[in-house]
């Protein structure tokens, strides 16, 4: 018998663990690996991409699912084996990436739409074939002084609920992420413009899913932490802990069953001290974890470095990083912690 959406949905957040936001496209992916001095190939990506997940203790401790580019959902390890049947023999649930990336939105200068719904309900049916059993759509909103639009958000969000009621047919819970990025140059990011913002799009974003009729208990929702802009950041812990939960509060409802942030360029310390401290002394009516892409991977790429004989460091530094943010998805990682591992 077929796995309901909510039941799939509450594993994905449960118990600490999170997901590995594995999913970068070519270019993306050819960009990480650029800077270890690494080729992009078909067989160098395998090759990243199995030492990842045969990280055993990693996968099954502290790693719900994995979200997949198209080509890894159909890839096979060095050995033959499916990727798929690596992360589900791990006790992990295969996802899959569904957009086709942010193009931009004629008439917005500056600002983009997510693509990819043609054909999307096609696509769906042979991921579920594949064995993937949640998928991931990322809308981007830019910020500055001027931006966003609200026809961008509307865009975006519109797109999102589209992509996540196709998804719910399908049997498969969407990742539902909306973006607010966080370059916006010195002076117009502030903490209080990122609040702003962030309130605007999720408000916009759930308005969009009750439209579609997207069933709340069975989505995941990935958002960007109320934070000020990377290039002059002032803002504490604390205090985007504190906007976080607040934003999240005033705009998510409880029949979400989780909330998997993406970290969006923090370092790997911010991403985890940040998720930590959301999840410390607050009362969330929602499960509240990591589905982090380079927060997760950064210190692992490093160690890999492309070469063979590092694939075991390259698994214990992934399975450090995976850990300190299980504790963070508990409220339980301190900068001890971190140190002692
Ligand atoms: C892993 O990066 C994902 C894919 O990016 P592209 O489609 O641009 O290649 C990305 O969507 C990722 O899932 C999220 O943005 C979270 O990743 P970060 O690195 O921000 O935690």
């Amino acid at each position: 018998m077929s796995e309901r959406i909510e039941d799939i949905a509450v594993k994905m957040v449960a118990g600490g663990k999170g997901l590995l936001a594995a999913d970068e496209s070519t270019a993306t992916i050819k960009k990480r690996f650029d800077a270890i001095s690494l080729v992009s190939t078909e067989e160098s990506r395998r090759d990243y991409r199995e030492m990842l997940f045969r990280s055993d203790d990693a996968m099954k401790k502290y790693i719900s699912g994995v979200i997949l580019y198209e080509e890894t959902l159909f890839q096979k390890a060095a050995d033959g084996t499916p990727f798929v049947d690596i992360i589900k023999a791990a006790g992990s649930i295969p996802g899959i990436k569904v957009d086709v990336g942010a193009k931009p939105l004629a008439g917005f200068p500056g600002e983009t739409v997510t693509e990819g719904l043609d054909g999307l309900a096609d696509r769906l049916a042979k991921y579920y074939d594949a064995g993937a059993r949640f998928a991931k759509w990322r809308g981007v909103i830019a910020i500055s002084d001027v931006l966003p639009t609200y026809g961008a958000i509307k865009a975006n969000a519109h797109a999102l609920a589209r992509y996540a009621a196709l998804c719910q047919q399908a049997g498969i819970v969407p990742i539902v992420e909306p973006e607010v990025l966080m370059d916006g140059e010195p002076g117009t990011q502030s903490l209080d413009r990122s609040e702003d913002v962030t309130r605007w799009t999720l408000q916009i974003v759930f308005q969009e899913l009750a439209e579609a009729r997207v069933k709340l208990e069975g989505m995941i929702l990935k958002p960007s932490m109320v934070i000020d802009g990377k290039k002059a950041r002032k803002a504490s812990v604390e205090q985007v802990a504190e906007r976080t939960v607040k934003v999240l509060k005033e705009t998510v409802p409880s029949a979400v069953p989780g909330i998997a942030f993406l970290s969006g360029g923090q370092s790997t310390e911010e991403a985890t001290a940040h998720l930590s401290a959301i999840n410390s002394g607050h009362d969330l009516p929602w499960k509240v974890t990591f589905s982090y892409g380079r927060a997760l991977q950064d210190s692992a790429l490093k160690a890999w470095g492309g070469k063979a004989e590092n694939v075991a460091a390259g698994q214990r530094a992934f399975t450090h990083r995976a850990e300190m943010n299980y504790l963070a998805a508990k409220g339980d990682w301190t900068k001890e912690r971190e140190k002692a591992a």
